[in-house]
């Protein structure tokens, strides 16, 4: 069973990633997990803080002479920023840190801020946006990049692209080649593979930055070359597609997901939704007339490429604060500002293709198991084998 933890705090010291179940044998490149770290950092619409870090992994265990041992890994990505709260957030009471703290009383609409402060009983929600803050998506790309490594020794690729930011949007499908062209940019504007889309979407962020707002959108993770057969109809909590609808929305400011075309097929009648049946004889293999089911049908993976969409608000703190209510004096009063992000849709692809990568090395490994890599390729390979004397 492939299971991650994190723990961090976004002004603390560092973030901490364990991971646990991969199999022995399976080649990490520190620069390749550092790399993902980079992309989650790019986009136009960052605020000042991607200024400050500069995210880098720490593999302390689990990982020697360039491969997993088997045995958990561990990550720590240092907060550079730390140096700055030391005092504000000090791991033991010191005199004066009274003093020192960076207090939020006045909840932003739309942050965990007073749902936090509320159910943990704190009336700062300091602690709250702590670690409710996207900061720690950083140890889910780092662990994606674990699960991505397992998933590139048996051919799959998972990526992603933005579809739409605020209301501008790509109206052209993208192939997996633009996608693979899109994450080795050395410079990421909004993450689009079609400039004018993307021309239009740094519009609507310029709009945001003037009028002091927040803008949101769409990503597209996709996953190329899954088998079939991973997840299962047979029970509610196996089924793929709930597990990775999960997944994306338990990303922080995602509030809905889309596998394949589901809002147009919710809005079309049958005949024209369903992605017809065909045999390629000389192939020997089934092919579809299209891919609007995501790569996904019945809870488990079809063969064709797997599309989950995430649909991410505005983020909540704005530069012009919305109205809220003072937690000490429960008068009217804006909400909290001290820095923010603009617009963190490309990030969020990023960070979605972490999340499916997670889900769909879960479902591999569940399925095909493994202490080490070549028990799991032989497992892999006799599936293939069987599935192409189908
Ligand atoms: C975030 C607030 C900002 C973002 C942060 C998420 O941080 P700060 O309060 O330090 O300016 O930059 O995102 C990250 C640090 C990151 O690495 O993505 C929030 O409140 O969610």
């Amino acid at each position: 069973m492939l299971r991650f933890e994190t723990a961090g705090e976004s002004h603390g010291e560092c973030l901490v990633a364990t991971l646990n179940g991969l199999p022995a044998g399976i080649p990490i490149s520190l620069s390749a997990v550092n790399r993902e770290l980079w992309r989650r950092q790019q986009g136009y619409g960052r605020g000042g803080r991607m200024k400050i870090e500069t995210d880098r992994a720490e593999i302390v265990a689990g990982v020697r002479h360039s491969h997993t041992i088997g045995s958990p890994v561990a990550i720590v990505i240092r907060n550079k920023d730390w140096q700055n709260w030391t005092d504000v957030l000090p791991v033991e009471d010191i005199e004066g840190a009274e003093d020192r703290r960076k207090p939020v009383t006045r909840p932003r609409p739309g942050h965990a801020d007073l749902a936090g402060a509320i159910k943990y009983d704190f009336h700062d929600a300091r602690y709250i946006l702590e670690r409710a803050s996207a900061r720690e998506t950083t140890a889910r790309v780092a662990v994606g990049a674990f699960a991505k490594a397992l998933l590139a020794q048996f051919g799959i690729g998972v990526l992603s692209h933005v579809i739409g930011v605020g209301s501008a949007r790509l109206n052209a499908p993208a192939s997996w080649e633009e996608l693979v062209a899109l994450s080795e940019k050395s410079e990421v504007l909004l993450g689009c593979i079609d400039r004018e889309s993307e021309n239009q979407m740094k519009e609507v962020v310029d709009q945001a930055y003037r009028t002091g707002d927040t803008v949101g959108g769409v990503f597209e993770v996709v996953a190329h070359n899954v088998p079939p057969g991973l997840g299962s109809h047979i029970a509610w909590d196996l089924r793929l597609d709930g597990r990775l609808a999960q997944a994306i929305v338990s990303m922080q400011a995602v509030k809905g997901v889309e596998i394949g075309f589901a809002a147009e097929g919710a809005a079309s009648f049958g005949s024209r939704v369903q992605d017809s049946i065909h045999y390629d004889r000389l192939e020997r293999r089934f092919t579809r007339g299209a891919n609007r089911a995501g790569g996904l049908e019945g809870g488990m993976t079809n063969g064709e490429d797997v599309l989950v969409r995430g649909l991410l608000k505005p983020i909540s703190t704005l530069r012009r604060p919305l109205e809220s209510v003072d937690l000490n004096t429960r008068e009217p009063a804006l909400a909290a500002y001290e820095r923010s992000d603009v617009c963190v849709v490309p990030a969020a692809g990023v960070i979605g293709e972490a999340m499916v990568a997670i889900v769909l090395a879960q479902a591999f490994l569940e399925k095909f198991g493994g202490d080490s890599l070549g028990e799991t390729r032989r497992n892999f390979e006799g599936y293939r084998e069987q599935v192409k004397n189908f």
